[in-house]
């Protein structure tokens, strides 16, 4: 017996007290039932699991599978993604029986609060709804994310909702592609609303229009500069306008800042064809307008299945996101390449120093790339 195993055996007390070595019997102390139990516990939940049993996971909504999955998708690892891909192929009959919106507006705007009342409201009717955010500069901002999940508490206490942060790394055409595949596995999972936040400003707006049925545009009243402050293309990109915080000394305000964007919106192109884009009041915080809101999601609903567009939306939309997979893959290709690695830094400095035009430079790393 090693030195270090000698201290964790004993003698059993029915050998005398002061026998040597002539009781060659020792015992060694038995293992903490507790422990055992813990350690079966923390194994099964690593388990390895092959693609059918994520697949049976996903279609049986048991969520730890579900989040595995999804962190599956998220995984920048090539045999991670190589695994989530074959999943994602077999969960594919499954999904697109949602209704996809996303949510936008300025950070404050009440978005998280909106989802939370919203969410609550969708449950209640029965629906199961799933929560995802969009991101792409979420590295810098985890601060929010953990601000998000306190501000949707009731709601991710339900058992009918799946609350889901945004990928935490990457370029937003990498986040975006996670997103999506993240919201096709919610569908498959059974969820039938899947709201979309974005908590990122600029690009991401645009990014979440692609990948959604119904766009909603948060705002609230200010001093008469609301239609200053957001740019007439994110405007132009929403189904409805919601004016949040209508509630207490703001309800006056908001109802003002609601004609000011009904009149503006006379002179926008509406964001989809065959409906007319309309602005409206809501408090997330009282409950207020939720109802309403619904009602409208709903009559848009109606109205573009009815003249086709929506599903005319929904095979751009696979377009464009094949389109942009290629880019990413095509991008990350070059990038990676090894010749590109060890010439991109001396072609640049050619190109820095003036020994060669960024048009040579970007044919000649093209042409190598090849
Ligand atoms: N009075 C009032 N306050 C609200 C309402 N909705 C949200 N708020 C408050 O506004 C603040 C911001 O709300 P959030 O829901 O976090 O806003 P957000 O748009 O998600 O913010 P970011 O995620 O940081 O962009 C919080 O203090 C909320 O309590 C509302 O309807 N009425
Ligand atoms: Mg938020």
């Amino acid at each position: 017996m090693s030195s270090s195993n000698k201290h964790k055996s004993y003698k059993p007390d029915w050998v005398p007290k002061n026998a040597g070595a002539e009781f060659a019997v020792k015992v060694v102390k038995g293992v903490d039932k507790e422990k055992v139990k813990h350690e079966t516990k923390k194994f099964s939940k690593r388990r390895n699991l092959d693609i059918q049993d994520y697949v049976n996971g996903v279609l049986e909504n048991d969520r730890t599978i579900l989040a595995r999955t999804i962190t599956l998708i998220e995984s920048n690892s090539s045999s991670h993604n190589e695994i989530a891909q074959k999943v994602l192929k077999k969960l594919l009959p499954n999904t697109g029986k949602s209704l996809r919106i996303g949510i936008t507006g300025f950070p404050g705007a009440g978005k998280s609060s909106f989802i939370e009342t919203f969410g609550l409201f969708l449950i209640n009717l029965g629906y199961k709804v799933a929560v995802l955010a969009i991101d792409p500069s979420s590295t810098i901002t985890k601060g929010s994310i953990l601000g998000d999940k306190t501000r949707m508490e009731k709601l991710s206490r339900e058992k009918n909702s799946f609350i889901r942060p945004s990928p935490s790394s990457g370029t937003l055409g990498g986040v975006a592609r996670k997103t999506r595949e993240t919201m096709l596995v919610c569908e498959a999972a059974g969820y039938d609303v899947i709201l979309v936040e974005t908590v990122g400003v600029g690009q991401s707006e645009t990014t979440v229009r692609s990948m959604v049925d119904f766009f909603l545009l948060i705002m609230i009243s200010g001093a008469g500069d609301e239609l200053q402050g957001i740019k007439k293309g994110v405007i132009e990109l929403a189904d409805s306008i919601l004016i949040n915080k209508a509630d207490g000394d703001n309800k006056a305000k908001a109802m003002l800042a609601k004609s000011e964007f009904s009149m503006a919106l006379h002179y926008l192109h509406p964001a989809t064809m065959g409906w007319k884009t309309q602005a409206d009041v809501c408090s997330a915080l009282k409950g207020e307008g939720i109802k309403e809101f619904w009602n409208t999601v709903q009559k848009f609903k109606d109205i573009t299945i009815g003249n086709g567009i929506f599903s005319e939306r929904r095979n751009s939309q696979n377009i464009s996101w094949m389109l942009s997979m290629i880019e990413e893959k095509l991008l990350a290709d070059f990038y990676n390449n090894k010749i590109i690695k060890s010439e991109l830094d001396k072609v640049t400095e050619r190109v820095l120093k003036g020994n060669l035009l960024p048009t040579e430079a970007s044919e000649l790393l093209l042409k190598l790339f090849n």
